[in-house]
């Protein structure tokens, strides 16, 4: 099943950073597609299994963009 998640990165504070969510999370297994928007501050990210939310909330977190809670 496909699923559509937004989620709000407070760490998205420029275009290099919207390059960084985009190419990282979309490297992952299952994600169709990233859109990153540095004026939301947030993430769109479409996805199919194995990816889901845990695994996602787990990259950005490691690469320094956490979810804010
Ligand atoms: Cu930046």
């Amino acid at each position: 099943m496909t699923t559509t998640v937004t989620y709000s990165i407070p760490n998205i504070s420029c275009n290099h950073c919207v390059h960084t969510v985009t190419m990282e999370v979309g490297d992952l297994a299952g994600v169709k597609n990233v859109q990153a928007d540095v004026e939301a501050k947030q993430a769109t990210i479409t996805f199919d299994p194995p990816a889901n939310e845990d695994s996602i909330k787990e990259l950005l977190a490691e690469i320094n963009y956490p979810v804010a809670a």
